[in-house]
């Protein structure tokens, strides 16, 4: 790999190690295992200069890496633009190795080029959602220590109305022309090469942020060497990548599920990724046919809508289709099939082990089952007391391979991982045949259209409205969204229960929090239902017939 040379030695010697240290002891770890041949990397590593840096020294820098709405980049290019950022961060910007870059935009070629850049620079990423309101990004910058922001320009008040104070050092990109100040204009300044940074294979470089069921999101601690382990198990033994292929789909790249299909993977092996913001299920088969994807990655609930639309396109470039986030539903597997000719490519995967850890493609896959462990990946069912269970038997999903959970500062470490297994939060099921099949979420975590939301979140936002007394808030199936985010309110002495109250209520955690959480369906109560120690049952919740109409 590329070694330091005189380009940046300026930046040697500076070391923030406040993530490392944020990490849990040794021994509440899981278990790590290196199985596969491929997954021995060297001490020291870096991944974007294994994933870019190689591509064009290896004479690859004339071919396509990024296509995004208004530019396509190759990869001599992309990699010019990710050495000035990297150049911006340890120059201007004056960041150590170690420290924490926030980051904040949609898909979109600077986005994943920023990203990319604070690998390559020896920092930490921190990528967050688009949709995220000021307070959610400070607690993502204050359990992180986030030492810079990088923003999309269109994306900076929520920055800037973060209840912490944002930090000083911020900087933006993507404005019309390249303002005084921009990240492209600091750009123009620097160098257009940039030697990696030399960084060990297990230092971290990533903090994925995932909503936790008490609604306190956890940081889930990643290292260079994560980053080359997902590009080298599901993509190379599942998917089976090729140079000639083109990526495209959703997910945003502050999920890693996005940032790893729609960036890491088509890097990994010289293809290109198309990157674009706002896809609907229309204009995501559109770009599909105009950009001859061959590739995509999507959430269950995307695919089951663009399967009435699939006709209208050409997609005859298209030849593997990955859904993941949630369950699959047969029927939307079934749909896509029709209406494609394709066999969908289930695949769990979790922030905390970084990518997808079972999955079938191509005649292995079985109909209802997600699939079997990716090789490198072993799992297993366990009971209630961490003890395995046979085929035909329900229980707790539990897995292990070459990568897995390490929270930032997080008690529920000891919730994740048990006797060096990670529990996902996943009922699942074996089959004789060690197919696994999902059954249902372990925890409150609701999961609608593909997004996580945590009910005590939405929770906790509702109660500072004014009128609401008590809340519970639960998923409920959900045909379109597989669930809904449905909250139980008690009112407060001299408010009334109506239609108005409930858009009301809507209204205001749109405002509060990012808009996707709020809650779709109402129901007013008299009182919740609760334990004789006053714990609320949910699952009392979730049994009540909904009386309102969600909206
Ligand atoms: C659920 C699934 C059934 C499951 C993710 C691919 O979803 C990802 O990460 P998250 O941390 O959520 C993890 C949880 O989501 N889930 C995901 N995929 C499936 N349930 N079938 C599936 N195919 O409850 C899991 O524990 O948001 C997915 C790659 C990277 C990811 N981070």
């Amino acid at each position: 790999m590329t070694r330091p040379t005189e380009w940046n030695t300026q930046y040697d010697g500076q070391y923030d190690n406040f993530a490392s240290r944020q990490l849990p002891p040794p021994e509440l770890w899981p278990e790590l295992r290196f199985d596969l041949p491929q997954l021995r990397y060297p001490e020291r590593l870096n991944c974007v200069a294994e994933l870019v840096d190689a591509a064009v020294a290896g004479g690859g820098g004339a071919r396509i890496a990024i296509i995004g709405e208004h530019e396509t980049w190759t990869y001599a290019e992309l990699q010019e633009k990710v050495d000035r950022i990297a150049h911006v961060l340890r120059g201007p910007l004056g960041l150590a190795r170690g420290n924490r870059v926030l980051l904040r935009g949609a898909n979109h070629p600077m986005m994943a080029a920023c990203i990319l850049a604070v690998f390559k620079a020896g920092c930490i990423a921190v990528p967050t959602m688009p949709l995220l309101r000021a307070r959610e990004l400070a607690t993502v910058a204050v359990k992180a220590q986030v030492n810079a922001v990088l923003c999309a320009a269109g994306l900076r008040d929520e920055v800037d109305a973060m209840p912490s104070g944002r930090p000083e050092k911020m900087l933006c990109f993507g404005a019309d022309g390249a303002e005084a100040g921009s990240l492209e204009a600091l750009m123009a300044l620097q160098p257009a090469r940039f030697a990696a940074a030399d960084t060990a294979a297990d230092e971290i470089c990533l903090i994925g942020f995932t909503s936790g069921t008490t609604g306190v999101p956890k940081g889930t601690m990643h290292f260079q060497r994560d980053v080359m382990t997902i590009c080298d198990c599901f993509p190379r033994s599942v998917l089976g990548t090729q140079p000639s292929d083109i990526f495209i789909g959703t997910p945003p790249l502050a999920f890693t599920f996005g940032l790893g299909g729609l960036l890491l993977f088509p890097l990994r092996v010289g293809a290109a990724a198309v990157l674009l913001e706002k896809l609907t299920p229309d204009t995501l088969l559109q770009a599909i046919e105009k950009h001859g994807a061959t590739i995509c990655f999507t959430a269950p609930t995307f695919y089951r809508q663009m399967a009435p639309l699939a006709g209208k396109y050409d997609l005859s470039r298209l030849q593997k289709t990955v859904s993941a986030g949630e369950a699959l539903p047969l029927a939307t597997r079934d749909s896509w099939q029709q209406a494609t000719g394709l066999a969908m490519i289930d695949g769990i995967g979790a922030t905390e082990m970084l990518h997808i850890f079972i999955a079938a493609a191509g005649d292995q896959i079985r109909p209802g089952a997600t699939g079997k462990p990716v090789p490198g990946y072993q799992a297993c069912i366990l009971d209630l007391d961490g003890r395995p269970v046979g085929p035909g038997v329900i229980g707790r999903l539990a897995v292990k391979g070459p990568t897995g959970c390490r929270y930032l500062a997080d008690e529920r470490q000891r919730d994740y991982v048990l006797n060096g297994w990670n529990l996902t939060g996943d009922a699942y099921e074996m089959d004789a045949d060690g197919y696994f099949y999902y059954r249902s979420r372990t925890d409150d975590m609701i999961i609608s259209a593909g997004y996580n939301i945590a009910g005590p979140e939405v929770e906790e936002t509702l109660l500072r409205h004014p009128a609401v007394a008590e809340c519970g808030v639960v998923g409920k199936p959900d045909q379109e969204r597989g669930q809904i985010v449905e909250a139980h309110i008690v009112l407060k002495a001299g408010y009334e229960a109506s239609a108005q109250m409930a858009a009301a209520l809507q209204d205001y955690v749109k405002a509060q929090i990012a808009p996707y959480k709020y809650p779709r369906s109402i129901q007013f109560l008299s009182a919740l239902p609760r334990t004789e120690t006053g714990k609320l049952q949910r699952f009392k919740l979730r049994a009540a017939p909904s009386t309102q109409s969600p909206t």
